[in-house]
C-alpha cells in the first residue's frame, strides 16, 4: 500500500511529542490531593469526620519529565528538539523535574550557562546514561558542569533557572513556581545550524525554545 495515505513527515516529531504528553505533567498543583472519602454513618455536630483533605498548594508537588531527543530521531537532521517544547505546570508549587538526555553531542554553551542556577538547593542530581534511574547508579548532585560536557541547558531567564544537560544523562531538579504566567525557556548550547549553531531549532519555538506556562 506504499503511497497511500503516507504518513506526514513529522509522524516522528507527534508520536514522540504524544510520548511525552503522556510522560508529562500530571494532576495540577491544586487537584493533586487526593479526595478522601468521607465515612459513612453518624456524622457528629452535622459535620463529616475523616482525614481532613488539604487543598493548600504549598506541600503539594508536580512532575514535569522532559526529553532531549536528536534531529536524527526526529527525521530531521541538525535539528534536536525538547518534548514536549511548550509545558505548563501549576502556580505556588514545588515542581520535580526529570529530564532525559537521549542526545550524545555537546554543543559549545554560552558563558555561564554551565552552572545550575534557579533550582531548590542551588543543585542537581545527574545520572550519566539516558535511562536514568533505570540503571540503578546512584545519581551525583551536582552545582556546575563542564563547559565541554554540555549538550543543551534548559534555561528560564525569567525565572533565573538555568539547568544544563550533559549527553546521554538524566538530570532531576526541584524549583519552585511563581504565580500565573508564561515564561520563555530556550537552550543555551549552540546545537543548531548556520553559523555558531544558534540557527534552525534554535530559533524556532517549540525546538530549542518554547514556553513554560504557569498557570
Ligand atoms: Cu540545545
Amino acid at each position: 500500500m506504499a503511497g497511500r495515505n503516507p504518513e506526514p513527515t513529522p509522524w516522528k516529531r507527534r508520536s514522540l511529542l504524544a510520548l511525552a504528553g503522556a510522560l508529562g505533567a500530571g494532576a495540577a498543583c491544586g487537584r493533586l490531593t487526593r479526595r478522601q472519602p468521607y465515612p459513612s454513618g453518624p456524622v457528629p455536630n452535622g459535620r463529616p469526620t475523616g482525614p481532613a483533605v488539604s487543598m493548600t498548594t504549598t506541600t503539594a508537588r508536580e512532575y514535569l519529565y522532559l526529553a532531549v531527543v536528536t534531529g536524527t530521531m526526529l527525521g530531521k537532521s541538525g535539528w534536536p528538539a525538547f518534548l514536549p517544547g511548550n509545558m505548563t505546570v501549576p502556580a505556588h508549587c514545588v515542581v520535580l523535574a526529570e529530564v532525559h538526555c537521549l542526545d550524545d553531542g555537546v554543543a559549545t554553551v554560552a558563558g555561564g550557562y554551565e552552572q545550575v542556577r534557579g533550582t531548590m538547593g542551588g543543585s542537581m542530581q545527574v545520572f550519566h546514561a539516558a535511562a536514568g534511574p533505570q540503571t540503578g547508579e546512584a545519581p551525583q548532585t551536582v552545582q556546575t558542569v563542564s563547559p565541554s560536557a554540555i549538550a543543551h541547558t534548559f534555561t528560564v531567564s525569567d525565572l533565573g533557572l538555568n539547568v544544563p544537560l550533559p549527553p546521554l544523562s538524566t538530570v532531576r531538579f526541584r524549583f519552585q513556581t511563581t504565580g500565573p504566567g508564561q515564561h520563555a525557556w530556550q537552550c543555551m548550547a549552540s546545537c543548531g545550524t548556520g553559523p555558531g549553531g544558534w540557527q534552525g531549532t534554535m530559533t524556532t519555538a517549540g525546538w530549542m525554545r518554547g514556553t513554560l506556562t504557569i498557570q
